[in-house]
């Protein structure tokens, strides 16, 4: 028994090493065929377009991305009219006093060198400036850091995102718990959409727009980290520990983001796509899911007909065969395996 218990470990390794090596694309079809089997056919709201000037990185562009939350407005405004106007000033004023003495305090010029060792008012000077520059900044910069911790209100509605080697899965505590899947589209299919290469996913995260969203990141099994540039939005995701941020969108659209922490092999392949949509198109979207709104009965076959959806317009539903409609496929498409190449 004593050498018998080795071998059974090393053959339970041996067996479960292929299942652990192999959790992207098995979590995801399983997910996704549940979410769209157990849902009433309930067509998904055509898919936004991205546009071209927002939300993803644009050519030629030296700034940060156009900011289409408050926080983010603020931290934009913060960076164009208040550091870069500084450092620009500081950088020149330091340049051209750098150029003034090398030429003309050169040996040339000037053979017999001042021995000066101290200047007050000159000490003084270059002792306060810098500590009244490094106020005048730090004034905003805490009331930028104290809005992006400031807690979300009890309106604000709640998704769980999970960092996964390598792509993303999210959860929808306040809408039925249902979760999607994300993965990372093939530069080909990308293109046939009309979406960016390394951007583009599969299932994209759905918000409301003008509705405050908590999200909370957590990870499967290595640090991983939400960042969203369009939003200011950054939040690490660690195993076993759950970190909360949260943003509202204020205009409607698609963003792009991507994992902010080195994960891995294809840390670089797992981006995260959102799309911020009126409220009604959100409604309609979380009932295609085979989620519920809060406060709203589940939604059954039955009820789907004339039900109207708690926030306004009543959804679209199946032609009674049972399938899904047309502008129903993009979102309910199984998710594909990461691309290997
Ligand atoms: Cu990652």
């Amino acid at each position: 028994m004593r050498l018998l218990t080795p071998v059974l470990i090393a053959l339970g390794l041996a067996f479960s090493a292929p299942v652990i090596a192999q959790p992207g694309p098995a979590a995801a079809t399983a997910t996704v065929t549940d979410a769209t089997t157990a849902a009433p056919v309930i067509a998904a709201p055509a898919q936004l377009k991205p546009a071209a000037d927002v939300g993803q990185p644009m050519a030629k562009s030296y700034t940060i991305q156009p900011q289409v939350t408050k926080n983010g407005e603020y931290a934009l405004w913060m960076h164009d009219w208040l550091l870069m106007p500084i450092i620009t000033v500081i950088s020149v004023f330091v340049l051209a006093l750098l150029g003034w003495v090398s030429f003309r305090y050169r040996r040339a010029a000037n053979p017999v060198p001042s021995k000066t060792t101290h200047n007050t008012l000159i000490e003084v000077v270059w002792t306060l400036v810098p500590v009244l520059i490094l106020v005048a900044i730090s004034i905003p910069s805490i009331a930028l850091l104290a809005k992006q911790y400031e807690p979300v209100g009890k309106d604000a509605i709640t998704i769980k995102a999970i960092g996964n080697q390598w792509y993303w899965s999210y959860e929808y505590p306040d809408h039925g718990g249902f979760e999607i899947v994300s993965n990372m589209l093939p530069d080909a299919e990308a293109k046939r959409r009309g979406e960016p290469r390394l951007l583009a996913v599969d299932n994209r995260v759905v918000v409301p727009v003008g509705v405050p969203i908590r999200v909370l990141t957590t990870s499967n099994d290595v640090i991983h980290s939400f960042a969203m540039p369009a939003f200011w939005t950054k939040m690490d995701a660690v195993p076993g520990r759950i970190n909360e941020t949260s943003f509202t969108v204020e205009k409607p659209g698609v963003y792009y983001g991507a994992c902010s922490e080195l994960c891995g092999a294809r840390h670089g392949f797992m981006p995260i796509a959102i799309e911020a949509v009126a409220p009604a198109q959100f409604a309609q979207w979380i009932a295609s899911k085979g989620g519920k709104m809060p406060g709203a009965k589940p939604m059954t076959a039955a009820a789907t007909g004339d039900a109207p959806l708690g926030m306004g317009v009543p959804p679209k539903v199946g032609d009674g065969s049972g399938k899904p409609m047309p502008s129903a496929t993009p979102l309910t498409t199984p998710a594909t395996a990461p691309a290997t190449k």
